[in-house]
C-alpha cells in the first residue's frame, strides 16, 4: 500500500477536521522542511565543519554549538517570508523575532528549541528540534507584537511536534487530533506517515532520570526513584530498568514508543529555579505530544500544559510519561505536601 506523504496527510486532515487551517497547514510543511535541512546538515558530521561550539553563550547561560545557531538561522529564513507567522522565538535568542516588514504577516507564533541536546552532536547521539504553534492574540492583528502575546498556557497549542536526528529522521506532530509519525524519505526528499496511532503503554516499568543529581532532588522525588531501584521485593513489586540519553527528544521519543516516565525535577542546588527545562518549547510541546498519545504530563504539583508562563525562558519541574507512573509520582507529591 502506497504510503502517504506529510502533506497528502495535512491536506486531508484539513478536510476532515476543521481544525486544521491553510496557514497552520503552510506552518507545518516549513517547518518540517527546515528540520530536512537541519538533519542534512547534522548528517555531515566533522565533514560539514559545522561541529563544535562557538564562544558565545544563549539566554540560558549555555555555550551554543555551531548547530545551534545554524538550525535557529535555517527555521527563521524558511518561516519568515511565508505569511502565516506573527513572530517567532526560541532557545537561541534573548527576545522574540518579529516578522520583517517586508513580509505580509500571520496569525501564529512558533515557539521552538533549534538543537535540544546538542551537546550530543559532537558525539554522534541523536538530537532534535522541538517546536509549539500558538495562535497570536486577536487583538494583535493591529499591533506590534509583544513578548507577553507568547505567554499561553500550553493548553492552547494549537500544534506541537519534534524531528528527531537519529539512525532515522522522524517528525513527529500533533495537532490535537492524536499523535502522528512521518518518517524522512531521504531519496524522494519527503516525510512519510510511518505511524498514525503512537500511544503511550499506560504502565511501565522503565525510568529516565539523570540519577548523578539523586541526593539534590526533594523527597517524594527520592521516594518514587527509590522504590524502583527497589525492584521486585520493593513496594512497587516489578524491576525497573533505566534509560538516560541526555537528550529530552530522544528520551521521550522511546516514552512515546514503547512507555516509560522521563523525569527532570527540582533541584535544591538552585531552590528557586524549579527545574532546568523550559516551559514554552520543550515541556509544554512534549507534554501536549503526551497527553494526546494518552499519557500525562505534570510538574510534580499541576499539569505542565495548565502552568501560566510569566516569562519567555522560564524552566519547569518535569514529570511526564506512562499514566502509572506519572500519577504514582504526582502522589508522592500531594502525600508530602498534605504533610507539610
Ligand atoms: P543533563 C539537553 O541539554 C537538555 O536540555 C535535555 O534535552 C535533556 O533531557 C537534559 O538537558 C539533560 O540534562 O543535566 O542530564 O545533562
Amino acid at each position: 500500500m502506497k504510503r502517504k506523504t506529510l502533506t497528502q496527510f495535512l491536506i486531508e486532515q484539513q478536510r476532515k477536521e476543521e481544525a486544521l487551517p491553510a496557514q497552520l497547514r503552510l506552518l507545518i510543511e516549513i517547518v518540517a522542511r527546515a528540520c530536512k535541512a537541519i538533519s542534512h546538515t547534522i548528517n555531515k558530521g566533522a565533514l560539514g565543519g559545522n561541529l563544535g561550539s562557538l564562544d558565545s553563550e544563549n539566554v540560558q547561560g549555555e555555550v551554543q554549538k555551531k548547530l545551534d545557531v545554524l538550525a535557529n538561522e535555517f527555521l527563521i529564513d524558511a518561516n519568515e517570508w511565508g505569511g502565516h507567522l506573527a513572530a517567532m522565538a526560541s532557545e537561541e535568542m534573548d527576545t522574540i523575532h518579529r516578522i520583517p516588514n517586508r513580509y505580509p504577516k500571520g496569525e501564529y507564533l512558533l515557539v521552538y528549541d533549534p538543537i535540544d541536546g546538542s551537546s550530543n552532536i559532537d558525539v554522534d547521539l541523536s538530537v532534535g528540534t522541538i517546536f509549539s504553534v500558538l495562535e497570536a492574540p486577536a487583538d494583535a492583528s493591529g499591533r506590534e507584537i509583544r513578548e507577553e502575546d507568547f505567554l499561553q498556557p500550553g493548553t492552547r497549542q494549537v500544534a506541537a511536534g519534534y524531528a528527531i536526528y537519529g539512525p532515522q529522521t522522524l517528525l513527529i506532530l500533533t495537532v490535537g487530533t492524536g499523535v502522528y509519525e512521518f518518517t524522512l524519505d531521504r531519496e524522494m526528499g519527503s516525510w512519510v506517515l510511518s505511524d498514525e496511532r503512537l500511544r503511550v503503554p499506560e504502565t511501565s516499568a522503565e525510568f529516565a532520570i539523570n540519577m548523578s543529581n539523586q541526593r539534590h532532588w526533594d523527597a517524594p522525588m527520592q521516594r518514587y526513584v527509590d522504590e524502583c531501584l527497589a525492584g521486585k521485593t520493593g513496594p512497587r513489586g516489578k524491576d525497573f530498568n533505566m534509560r538516560w540519553t541526555a537528550s529530552m527528544v530522544a528520551d521521550i521519543h522511546r516514552i512515546l514508543k514503547r512507555g516509560g516516565i522521563f523525569m527532570y525535577p527540582w533541584d535544591k542546588r538552585k531552590p528557586d529555579v524549579p527545574g532546568k527545562l523550559r516551559l514554552m518549547y520543550e515541556a509544554n510541546p512534549m507534554g501536549f505530544l503526551m497527553e494526546q498519545a494518552g499519557g500525562v504530563a505534570t510538574t510534580g504539583y499541576a499539569r505542565i500544559l495548565d502552568v501560566q508562563p510569566e516569562k519567555l525562558h522560564q524552566r519547569v519541574s518535569v514529570i511526564m510519561g506512562s499514566r502509572e507512573e506519572v500519577e504514582t509520582v504526582a502522589a508522592y507529591h500531594r502525600e508530602a505536601s498534605e504533610s507539610t
